[in-house]
């Protein structure tokens, strides 16, 4: 199970920008991940496809009857959550096609088609996800799906689907977060941390320091992260952040190589 950073593949500020050349070189490693006869599923975040427009929108607060915003390309919440779901689908799109190109056969699972509610415990059936055929790559992301009662909408966090994925289909071996601008979960602050500052292994009693970005995020950041890598963790599954910038560190997880990052343990 690979969860794609938002930040990862997409300039994170600029509304819709992906990262083509991190995608294209992630899409490789997966297909030689496949190549070691280990199947993949890909699990990707919004980064700026998504989390700009939620935000400004206030989607993560679910339907809100009095709230409007003049002068925006949309004119309501509702107006708001198609164009969010468009956005993502576009992202979505970006990512099927780079896994095509590398010669996998990506199958796409959109969740606001299939999924509903919020948490790690939402809705929705994940027998979509099994396959037997090494390469096959199933594909999902974070999106707006609908919540039941008067919220009638909310994100559902890439890393809830990762947790559920993980932990409910039969032979996950292992859950990588691959992240952007960071070797892992580090000791302090992001632009303040050296080579010595990476924790290796984390468990709770670890402190460690992340950047989350409230003012563009509407899902958890890294704290989110290490919540669900836990529960996954606590499951059995090994788990571990990773830098996509460079993803062989993940081939070579996978092929018992030498490797940087951090391991979640359970
Ligand atoms: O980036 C968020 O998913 P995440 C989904 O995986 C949206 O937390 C639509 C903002």
């Amino acid at each position: 199970m690979v969860k794609f950073g938002g930040a990862l593949i997409t300039k994170k500020d600029e509304q819709s920008v992906a990262h083509l050349q991190i995608i294209r070189k992630l899409c490789s490693i997966i297909k030689e991940i496949t190549e070691e006869g280990i199947q993949v599923i890909i699990v990707h975040g919004a980064g700026s496809f998504g989390h700009l427009k939620a935000k400004r929108w206030r989607l993560n607060e679910g339907y809100l009857p009095d709230f409007e915003l003049i002068d925006d390309t949309c004119s309501s919440q509702r107006e708001a959550v198609d164009d969010v779901r468009k956005d993502m689908l576009t992202l979505n799109a970006i990512v099927l096609s780079e896994l095509k190109q590398a010669g996998l056969n990506a199958l796409s699972h959109p969740p606001h088609e299939w999924a509903s509610n919020l948490g790690p415990q939402f809705d929705g059936d994940l027998v979509r996800f099994k396959s037997d055929d090494v390469r096959t790559v199933n594909v999902t992301f974070g999106d707006v799906v609908d919540v039941d009662g008067e919220s009638k909408f909310g994100i559902l966090s890439g890393d809830d689907l990762v947790a559920r994925l993980s932990i409910e289909l039969p032979d996950v071996e292992s859950l990588v977060f691959a992240m952007g601008g960071v070797d892992g979960l580090l000791k302090v602050p992001p632009h303040l941390a050296t080579d010595d500052d990476l924790i290796e292994y984390w468990s709770p009693d670890v402190s460690y320091e992340g950047l989350h970005q409230t003012d563009i995020d509407v899902t958890g950041g890294i704290g989110l992260k290490i919540q669900r890598g836990h529960l996954v963790a606590k499951n059995g599954i090994s788990v571990h952040l990773i830098n996509g910038e460079y993803p062989e560190r993940i081939l070579n997880l996978v092929r018992n190589q030498p490797w940087k990052g951090t391991t979640i343990l359970g």
